[in-house]
């Protein structure tokens, strides 16, 4: 091991992360990624040993800062200094100490530096009625900032459902034109929706670039298939109560086992791709229907308007 990998596990250390620990997450990742046991010391190589630390810019635009706190607040084993290890975060309105004019100058001075080989995370909706009127920050539409930014970036990563297909602000009447960016601006981008999104998600899609060289493979709405592939109800393990043999006799009948399911009470399950069941929240600990609510369809476009009235059987 060299001197460079040392030196991580060893900062890494200090925050309280140990080396088995970094690896079970590293194991974790590898195979929500879709990729073989093989692949996970090369994983592990991606945070500990980067040959490259791709410059990015974070935008917020129309949002509540879940997307972000999802992943700056998950704290085991700290992603959020894992992400950090790998990418050079060169403008992020809430996590960076520069404020106003200061702020605006770096993210100019960002876009200059590393036009064209920066990757642009965005969080959050674009006003597209009225010029952008309904969505500003310092007096510039987020459609005008959108534009700008967005054309000179390498990729674009859309974090969250309200970068990726518009979210709450573009829920009925939507009096402002709120449409997700790739929409809103007519460009191809990543979406990781979800309100909030798994960071797992964000950090596989990271991975995938930096270990492989290309963004993962994407479906028609530009989600990674790693993630986004299959429907909750595929993975659902309230689902194994009425197909599993043994819990249909543990529960008496079919029907008995079935009232385990949560569809009864509007679970969208069926309708909306994502990896929640095996991906989980806060550390592994858990999801929606497993803490016993319905999925509400949050990663799905639309889902305000279309998934309502939430505990409603569709
Ligand atoms: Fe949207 Fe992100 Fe929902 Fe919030 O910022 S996806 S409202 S959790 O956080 O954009
Ligand atoms: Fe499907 Fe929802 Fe029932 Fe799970 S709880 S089996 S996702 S309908
Ligand atoms: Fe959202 Fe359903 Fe997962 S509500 S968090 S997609 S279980």
């Amino acid at each position: 091991m060299d001197k460079e990998q040392n030196a991580f596990y060893e900062r890494m250390e200090g925050k309280g992360v140990t080396r088995r620990d970094f690896m079970r997450y590293c194991t974790f990742l590898t195979a929500t990624m879709g990729l073989s046991a093989a692949y996970v010391p090369k994983v592990a190589e991606v945070f500990a040993a980067p040959k490259q630390r791709p410059p990015v810019i974070w935008l917020h635009f129309a949002e509540c800062t879940g997307c972000s706190e999802a992943v700056l607040r998950s704290h085991y084993p700290y992603i959020d200094d894992l992400v950090l290890e790998v990418l050079s975060l060169e403008y992020h309105e809430t996590v960076m100490a520069a404020a106003g004019q200061q702020a605006e100058d770096q993210l100019h001075a960002a876009m200059k530096k590393y036009e064209g080989k920066f990757i642009c995370v965005v969080e959050g909706a674009i006003a597209t009625k009225f010029d952008g009127g309904y969505g500003k920050i310092g007096g510039r539409s987020f459609l005008d900032m959108g534009k700008d930014v967005c054309s000179k970036a390498a990729a674009v990563i859309c974090i969250g459902s309200c970068s990726s297909f518009g979210g709450i602000q573009a829920a009925k009447p939507n009096p402002g034109g709120y449409k997700g960016v790739g929409d809103a601006l007519g460009i191809k981008t990543v979406n990781l929706p979800g309100c909030p999104p798994n960071p797992v998600n964000f950090v596989g899609t990271l991975v995938n670039f930096l270990l492989l060289g290309k963004l993962p493979a994407l479906d028609d709405l530009g989600r990674p298939l790693f993630a986004y592939g299959k429907t909750i109800h595929d993975q659902c393990p309230r689902r194994s109560h009425f197909e599993n043999e043994e819990f249909v006799t543990e529960f008496g009948s079919p029907e008995a086992a079935m009232g385990y399911c949560l569809y009864k009470m509007g679970c969208r399950g069926p309708e909306t791709f994502n990896n929640c069941p095996i991906a989980k929240f806060n550390e592994g600990t858990s999801f929606p229907i497993e803490a016993g609510h319905p999925c509400i369809g949050c990663s799905e476009p639309d889902f305000w308007d279309k998934m309502t009235p939430f505990y409603q059987e569709m």
